[in-house]
């Protein structure tokens, strides 16, 4: 069953049906509200229902990426990979809604194009591009973070004879490429899970690559039903873990310093870090390694040496060995045979940082030196990540302000989670929480369950108004730079700095700090009286 939300009144809006927006609507029932959940597609899953590529894959582990907050639902589901694919998180997000009846109220097929504060009921004006108009005193922003695709800036695109697409934009019925001149612009982790089984189909590949990135292998495999029954049995346990851990998942806390390691004892570190098939593998393994770029250096080289090892063309190898940025300064990405792709026959790749894309034109692309023809072009090119879905809705806060005007010169949150001059608006993983530098499960969860006790206190107290005292979303926008500019990330052109996106504002957009420190933050602030909020 889906709703079909009617006008009127509601004492939430809930902006996706992602597992944010999910979890969300689930807690806002448990507390009696009347909620309406507005979702572009036309089902649940967000990212997962998005992004269909080939490959398209989750590299935190099935048994950590997956909700916690129910001992029954992590129970009785069965994931069936180390790395679930996107078919099967999507039947978990579907079978999620279905367990928890959440499609009644969840608006599919219907996009949220405007919200305005009206001060003078203290209420949230939301319009969608169905012509739908509700009013809600909270308004719930669970638009992801990694949902708005980003094509490049190369003139000449719409001319294009053949098929294009993007990553992010997958067609439902799957794409048949085989036969064809294929060309994939970015080598992401779109783009380096989808190369690879876009190259078993074309007649021919050309990966056009401007920053070649650091990948490790996934070694997915099927789960193991021993290890399921151990986790299941010790699930609780494993995630109050997880929660209190830095990044959402459990890892072992090290505080040696790679710059002070025995090399023969690094090496084998990096070589036990390199065949877990995780995403941390190698940064955890010391502390040092997002902080110092010599320690750094020891990481990056050694994932050099892999590539090295693995690609025939010693020329085609220089060219996939990132040293444009430090190691884990952009994504990180976990492969399933990855750079093997590139001893191809039917697989080129050019480098655009040599030679860049002058155009794309009819019949495929030229660069400052050649052209290749083509039939099919993949834009494996990303997002503008984290305030792109926030500024396509471009909330009105009070005095008629957009949230565009007051985020010009960068996001303005406190604790990640609201904005001063937008009352009774959260976002839920957006800039300045952890988000996207953790399991977002986790995250999601903590977001959701803090908002949702918040407005839940709110009510009970006879309080219809909350927002952040700008002197403290102005300490938290220090702090999260502060803490931002402690770590090398900084030193990348990547999304989480916004640099993908030309005219963004260059600003470590995620917060470093932890989870476990931000959720002790943030329970502080809720236990101090919302500190640092104001109530009215
Ligand atoms: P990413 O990680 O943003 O990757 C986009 C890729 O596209 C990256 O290699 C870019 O190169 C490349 N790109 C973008 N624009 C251009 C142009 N104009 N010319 C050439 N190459 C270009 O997006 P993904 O979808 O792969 O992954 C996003 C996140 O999803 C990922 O980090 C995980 O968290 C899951 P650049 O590096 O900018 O030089």
């Amino acid at each position: 069953m889906t709703a079909s939300i009617g006008p009127g009144r509601y004492d939430a809006v809930v902006v996706g049906a992602g597992f944010a927006g999910m979890y969300s609507l689930l807690r806002l029932r448990e507390l009696g509200f009347r909620s309406a959940v507005f979702e572009a597609a036309d089902d649940v899953g967000g990212t997962w229902y998005w992004n269909r590529y080939p490959g398209a894959r989750c590299d935190i582990e099935s048994m950590d990426y997956s909700y916690s907050f129910s001992p029954e639902l992590q129970q009785e589901w069965e994931w069936t990979e180390r790395y679930a694919t996107q078919p099967e998180i999507l039947r978990y997000a579907n079978h999620v809604a279905d367990r928890f009846d959440l499609r009644r109220d969840i608006q599919f097929n219907t996009r949220v194009v405007g919200a305005t504060y009206d001060e003078r009921d203290g209420v949230w004006e939301v319009t969608t591009d169905r012509g739908d108009s509700v009013s809600a005193q909270f308004l719930i922003m669970a638009a992801g973070v990694l949902s708005t695709p980003k094509l490049p800036e190369i003139p000449g695109i719409e001319s294009f004879a053949g098929a294009t697409y993007h990553t992010a934009n997958w067609p439902h019925a799957g794409v048949d490429l085989s036969g064809l001149r294929v060309g994939v612009i970015g080598t992401g982790s779109s783009g380096i899970q989808s190369i690879p089984l876009i190259a078993e189909q074309a007649d021919h590949l050309t990966v056009f690559q401007r920053t070649p990135n650091f990948s490790s292998p996934a070694l997915n495999a099927p789960l193991d039903p021993t290890f399921v029954a151990a986790r299941k049995a010790g699930y609780e346990e494993y995630r109050k873990a997880a929660r209190q851990s830095h990044i959402g998942v459990v890892i072992p806390h090290r505080d040696d310093l790679a710059t002070a390691a025995d090399p023969a004892e690094r090496e084998e570190n990096f070589r036990s870090g390199w065949t877990q098939g995780t995403l941390f593998g190698l940064a955890s393994k010391y502390a040092d390694v997002l902080i110092d770029p010599a320690a750094n250096e020891y990481v990056a080289e050694f994932v050099r040496e892999r590539i090295k090892e693995v690609v025939t063309d010693p020329d085609v190898a220089t060219k996939l060995a990132p040293t444009s940025h430090p190691y884990g300064t952009k994504r990180p990405c976990l492969d399933t045979g990855y750079f093997e792709t590139f001893n191809r026959d039917n697989v080129t790749l050019v480098d655009v940082r040599e030679a860049p894309i002058v155009a794309v034109d009819a019949a495929g692309l030229r660069t400052s030196v050649a052209h290749y023809d083509l039939d099919a072009l993949v834009f494996a090119t990303g997002f503008d990540a984290l305030t792109g879905p926030l500024f396509a809705i471009n909330p009105v806060g009070v005095g008629g302000t957009t949230l565009r005007e007051k985020w010009e010169h960068g996001p303005r949150t406190y604790l990640g989670l609201a904005t001063a001059g937008f009352p009774n608006l959260f976002t839920i993983t957006g800039p300045g929480s952890p988000s996207v530098l953790t399991n977002m499960m986790m995250s999601i969860e903590q977001h959701v369950e803090w908002i949702t006790d918040c407005v839940g206190a709110m009510r009970d107290r006879g309080i219809t108004t909350i927002e952040p005292q700008v002197d403290a979303e102005d300490f938290w926008v220090d702090h999260v730079n502060e803490v931002g500019n402690m770590t090398l990330y900084p030193k990348a052109d990547s999304w989480y700095m916004g640099a993908n996106v030309p005219g963004k504002p260059r600003v470590f957009l995620p917060y470093v700090g932890g989870l476990e420190i931000y959720r002790g933050i943030c329970d502080d602030v809720a236990d101090d009286d919302y500190r640092g909020f104001t109530m009215a």
